[in-house]
């Protein structure tokens, strides 16, 4: 076996964003991007020869091609091991439980999660830290340097490994080992759910309805849903990965998964209904007549954790991503805990994680997750309302009236600006930025600005400040706008406007949240010039 050393020059924009580097996948085909990036990767870290790499992906077009130039990368940059998912398949949550598990150094994940895959679709690369999650900023800056300076790139050439096989082998002194992608994940959810009770819930008639989208999840939550857990064949559905998600959009929200949320809409519907995204790590709770925002979602599971085995000593701590409701925060300070607010995306989370400071976690883009892996996680998300669900013997919808009676409602909405112009977009973000200092105090209708800012992360732990994390207009009251670019695109400009107001009034519970949030989307609409900015009148998705 020969290791080939290849001269390659820097390609522009190879930035990681919010989760790793994504473009569409005619991009990652053409040598040598992929190439040029992963051996950045490696030349970001030190340290890792004869150590553990944790790879797979999740299965969308060009996954297959690139686990095995990966393979040939990682053996020929001196890793002892690779661990790669049979068939090079690993959801982005089962990932980070192996690479914890096994004690990797890192792993790297395939996925450009929630976007459309197939060959015009996108592709992405992401790179996990030992401890399980994705890497913090200070190595996606110093990958995105590394890019900018390579010269070469290290390679065993070497025909396809046999990834069909659970088993092991060599290539050039590094041993690959094809492993089960579910196993170790199962065995974990094994250890926080009370699996005896769950399924007795299903032995008892409970219906659940889950839609993996034709993406990951099906593998995962076939063997753990009906195989382990007994709930009747038909439960998963869109079970089979695809490499273009079946030509959907494999995004859980109400928008891309209509089909579920009419079958919940339904008199005689299943009990629940859940969703999850394309690499597993995001998911969608419907109960009967009922959608659960994910900002609801979350602080309903803070509140109610505890009825879990694997959380029944209660939480040390509780963290959201900045544009997420601020309902969980009236849990944390009702149990007494703290509640931290980080920047979006999921890498924020791991130093509170880490250090024992919050034991759940969660963003408003569907994603929630504890300190069992260091990734959100959709189908752990879904096992912990079943538990809930099963403790408490009451209907989903129930559950959620429960507790906004108890606590007050956070109405809320995300309104999702796609394919805008990029200097648009920039230039709309600019005119909000410099109208922060003038917005204190300011009066629209009956409210009151209280403060606007940048909002600037101190993470609490290492004491790294990220700043420029999004626009935040606060009243007096609650009530918030945030303006956020996206960062996981890989077409123009995205931007969300996340909106927020609190109801203590539970004869107000019942209202439809555009029309509850009405007064705030229009004072968000004068504050930003966003029809005459963009020409757009109407919100690309709504959630
Ligand atoms: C979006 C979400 C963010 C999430 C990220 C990755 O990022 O808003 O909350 O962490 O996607 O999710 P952005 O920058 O586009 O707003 V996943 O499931 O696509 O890895
Ligand atoms: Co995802």
């Amino acid at each position: 076996m020969t290791v080939r050393t290849v001269a390659t020059r820097p390609i522009e924009g190879q930035k990681p964003g919010t989760s790793g580097l994504r473009k569409k996948v005619q991009v990652f085909q053409k040598p040598p991007y992929l190439e040029n990036f992963v051996q950045s990767i490696f030349n970001a870290l030190e340290g890792f020869r004869g150590q553990a790499l944790v790879l797979g992906g999740d299965g969308r077009f060009h996954n297959d091609r690139a686990v095995q130039t990966i393979i040939q990368m990682a053996a020929a940059n001196g890793f002892g091991r690779i661990l790669v998912g049979q068939k090079g398949l690993l959801s982005t949550p089962a990932a980070s439980c192996v690479i914890r598990k096994h004690r990797a150094f890192g792993g790297i994940i395939l996925s450009a999660s929630h976007n459309p895959g197939g060959p015009d679709g996108d592709f992405g690369v992401k790179y996990n830290i030992g401890a399980g999650g994705p890497a913090p900023e200070a190595i996606t800056d110093r990958i995105h340097k590394e890019t900018q300076r390579i010269g070469e790139y290290r390679i065993c050439e070497s025909a396809d490994i046999d990834l069909d096989r659970i088993g092991t082998t060599e290539l050039d002194g590094t041993v690959i080992e094809v492993i089960d992608p579910v196993a170790d994940y199962r065995e974990l959810m094994e250890r926080l759910f009370d699996f005896d009770r769950l399924r007795e819930l299903f032995r008892g008639g409970f219906r659940l309805r889950f839609d993996a989208m034709s993406a990951i999840t099906g593998p995962y939550a076939k063997a753990i849903l009906e195989d382990t857990l007994g709930a009747p064949a038909g439960t998963v559905i869109n079970g089979e990965p695809k490499p273009d998600f079946g030509g959907h959009h494999p995004d859980p929200n109400p928008a891309y998964a209509e089909a579920l949320i009419a079958e919940l809409v339904a008199a005689d519907g299943p009990d629940m209904g859940a969703a999850s995204d394309g690499d597993g790590d995001r998911n969608m709770i419907l109960g009967r007549g009922i959608y659960v925002t994910p900002s609801d979602s979350l602080a309903l599971l803070a509140a109610n954790a505890h009825l879990a085995p694997g959380y029944a000593k209660g939480l040390a701590g509780v963290a959201r991503s900045m544009p997420t409701s601020q309902a969980v925060d009236r849990v944390a300070e009702r149990l007494g805990i703290d509640c931290y607010e980080t920047p979006t995306g999921w890498k924020f989370f791991g130093n509170l994680l880490d250090a024992g400071m919050a034991t759940l976690c969660g963003e408003e883009s569907f994603g929630t997750g504890s300190d069992h892996v260091r990734e959100k996680d959709g189908l752990w998300a879904v096992l912990l309302w079943l538990n809930i669900v099963a403790a408490r013997g009451e209907a989903v919808a129930d559950i959620v009236r429960q507790h906004w009676a108890t606590y007050g409602r956070n109405y809320y909405s995300r309104h999702d600006y796609e394919g805008l112009d990029v200097a648009a977009a920039e230039a709309l973000m600019q005119h909000l930025r410099d109208q922060l200092t003038a917005l204190e105090g300011q009066r629209f209708g009956d409210l009151v600005v209280g403060g606007a800012d940048d909002f600037s992360y101190h993470d609490p732990v290492d004491g790294s400040v990220s700043g420029r994390q999004g626009i935040r207009v606060l009243f007096e009251g609650g009530a918030r706008i945030v303006y956020r670019m996206s960062g996981t695109g890989t077409e123009g400009a995205t931007i969300r406007i996340y909106l927020e107001t609190y109801e203590p009034d539970p004869s107000r519970h019942d209202q439809n949240p555009q029309v509850a949030l009405s007064e705030l989307i229009e004072i968000s609409d004068r504050l930003s010039g966003l029809r005459e900015r963009t020409g757009r009148s109407v919100p690309s998705v709504i959630t």
